[in-house]
């Protein structure tokens, strides 16, 4: 992820790109709560093809991806999590929409990297995720989420490499730096600006599931993602060039 940055909201708006929406974390809390189960598929073409946006949370086995999903969408069980890595075995999608209105969709994928799962197995499922990230057309931002005791593992940089491309072409893209409990304050000052410049350009945060920290801001980035606006003319106005003054 260091050739091509992608945009982040703070940057400005390039004339025909999609504009930031603005919402307050109630708000995005409110949507991420409305999370029901859709599906479940243990490959590629079992999923049923989307026109909405989709978000799916990658990462190594028992990095917290389940429990993430379950704490944004304030479900218990939405996601099946657990302390035994290896708990998620299929990709498993939840709608999440007002009035039943089904705007988006969550992905949380089978981890990586667990030790314990048979070496044919975990190429297969390698190969899943690989032409999941490739090729679902839907695929609107990833999340990808890494234990900052652990760091960047072997695998997350073959992920990396792997959705380089779709990146470069507007492809969101967010490191939750999971489990920030079990750093103190200054690691977890330090994690971040370490993942900064490893996600060159994605953005990064911290997050807590048991202390509930980073909640309202992974919310509002995703709502933002979910629900992009085009540039208004007064934005592309900003960014016109001003003509040239002969001397
Ligand atoms: N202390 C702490 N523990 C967490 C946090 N998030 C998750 N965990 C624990 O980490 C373990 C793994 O969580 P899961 O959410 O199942 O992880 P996963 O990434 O979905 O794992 P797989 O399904 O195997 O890929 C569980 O015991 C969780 O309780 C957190 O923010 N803080
Ligand atoms: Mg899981």
């Amino acid at each position: 992820m260091t050739n091509q940055p992608s945009p982040s909201p703070s940057q400005p708006t390039l004339p025909g790109e999609q504009a930031p929406s603005t919402v307050t974390p109630v708000v995005a809390l409110g949507w991420l709560h409305t999370a029901k189960f859709l599906t479940t598929a243990p490959q590629l073409h079992f999923l049923p093809p989307l026109d909405v946006p989709e978000i799916a949370f990658v990462g190594r086995s028992n990095a917290g991806k389940s429990t993430c999903i379950n704490t944004l969408t304030q479900q218990k069980q939405l996601a099946f999590a657990s302390k035994k890595p290896g708990r998620t075995q299929h990709i498993n999608l939840f709608a999440l929409g007002k009035q039943g209105v089904t705007d988006a969709v969550l992905a949380d994928l089978p981890g990586y990297g667990y030790a314990a799962v048979p070496k044919q197995d975990k190429i297969r499922w390698q190969q899943v995720m690989a032409n999941y990230l490739v090729t679902r057309e839907n695929l609107k931002a990833i999340v990808l989420m890494c234990d900052p005791r652990h760091g960047l593992t072997e695998l997350d940089e073959v992920l990396l490499d792997v959705v380089r491309p779709r990146v470069e072409e507007g492809l969101k893209f967010l490191v939750i730096l999971t489990k920030a409990d079990k750093l103190t304050r200054a690691e977890q000052t330090k994690a971040l600006s370490i993942m900064k410049l490893q996600a060159g350009g994605g953005e990064v945060r911290l997050f807590s599931a048991t202390k509930r920290q980073g909640i309202e801001e992974v919310a509002t980035l995703l709502w933002q993602w979910a629900h992009p606006v085009q540039a208004t003319a007064s934005d592309r106005a900003t960014i016109t060039p001003e003509p040239r003054v002969a001397d």
